[in-house]
């Protein structure tokens, strides 16, 4: 029966923070409407006070752990306790795996065997000694010393038969979603106008994602003629490329602007880079991914005789489906682009 309220409750939790957690910030919004200007504090305080509860309780004078964490869940977490003390929780597969008292002062403190049934343990991490049992009583009492912590273990797999899970992983180059909303902040830059370009499609070189210098652009120098078409606006000028609109011209080796883009499906694409140079422009520009691997290799940009005359380069990149952020990264200067066509 427990486990089917924990169950629920975890269901519940869930649908409730896809249903408020709707601000950039991860602040929950009042009547779950995205444009709503009310922060809804209660929802991060239910989340976190039930979090809390499910993993460590502490009434009455006596620890429960994981009392009613969703068999469905693993957990990594620390709670604070009475005594200025702090208890460590891992849970795998329903199933407290590590758990560790810390206490913050001399007290003798009650614990409900997380493991009920089973032969338990306490050892003093600090001097490795057994404090409590082995014993199959429940609860159990841990005389604490102030700034010690205790090794709540069953006495069968005791912590040094744990396995040593070495630390691995890379950094997130994307934000976490639960479902339609955000876990945390998305990265600092943004697609221009909110939306990821979509791929196939034409992607406009003026349309650098917004951030500003270091995040949706990288300029040694502000130049360009036509600043009011974005408040960020960089190198930016008229273009007389059929279509008008804008291009980004001052190229320079080591600048480079970012574009998020929506890729329908992974493939290799077509890219149809539209460029303008006086002379040719040898080792002009690449793609790169977010990991700064180069899709491209060095694109050439043949002289077409003027700063406004325009022509077709074509490469290729290959691009996994989704959402992603490219960077068009310029080698060396001397052209001006006006957009980017995936094909
Ligand atoms: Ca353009």
């Amino acid at each position: 029966m427990v486990k089917y309220v924990n169950e629920f409750k975890a269901q519940a939790l869930v649908a409730n923070t896809q249903k408020y957690q709707l601000l950039p910030s991860g602040m929950a919004s009042l009547f779950g409407s995205a444009t709503s200007t009310e922060p809804y504090n209660e929802q991060a305080g239910v989340v976190a006070a039930t979090l809390n509860e499910a993993l460590v309780q502490d009434y009455d004078g006596l620890l429960r752990v994981a009392p009613a964490w969703p068999s469905t869940w693993d957990v990594d977490g620390t709670v604070s306790v009475q005594h200025n003390s702090k208890v460590d929780v891992q849970v795998r597969n329903a199933v407290p795996s590590t758990v560790v008292l810390e206490a913050g002062a001399n007290a003798a403190m009650q614990v409900r065997s997380p493991w009920p049934g089973q032969s338990v343990q306490v050892v003093d991490a600090n001097t490795g000694a057994t404090v409590v049992g082995p014993t199959t009583t429940s609860p159990f009492t841990i005389n604490t010393s102030g700034g010690h912590a205790y090794l709540i273990e069953q006495a069968a797999q005791p912590f040094t038969n744990l396995p040593y899970a070495q630390v691995t992983g890379t950094a997130a180059a994307a934000a976490k979603h639960l479902g339609p909303v955000r876990i945390g902040l998305d990265p600092p830059g943004k697609p221009y106008g909110g939306t990821p370009a979509a791929v196939p499609g034409l992607v406009q070189a003026e349309n650098y994602d917004t951030g500003g210098q270091g995040v949706g652009y990288s300029v040694s120098a502000v130049n360009g003629t036509a600043n009011g078409y974005r408040p960020d606006g960089v190198d930016l000028e008229a273009t007389a490329d059929a279509g008008g609109g804008y291009d980004i011209g001052w190229t320079t080796g080591g600048q480079w602007y970012r574009y998020t883009v929506n890729a329908a499906s992974a493939g290799t694409y077509t890219l149809s880079l539209r460029v303008a140079a006086p002379n040719a422009a040898s080792g002009a520009l690449h793609l790169a991914d977010a990991s700064g691997t180069n899709l491209t290799g060095t694109v050439n940009i043949p002289a077409t005789g003027g700063w406004q005359t325009w022509t077709t380069v074509t490469v290729q990149a290959i691009l996994p489906a989704g959402q992603q952020v490219l960077t068009l990264a310029a080698d060396t200067g001397g052209w001006n682009i006006n957009s980017l066509q995936f094909g």
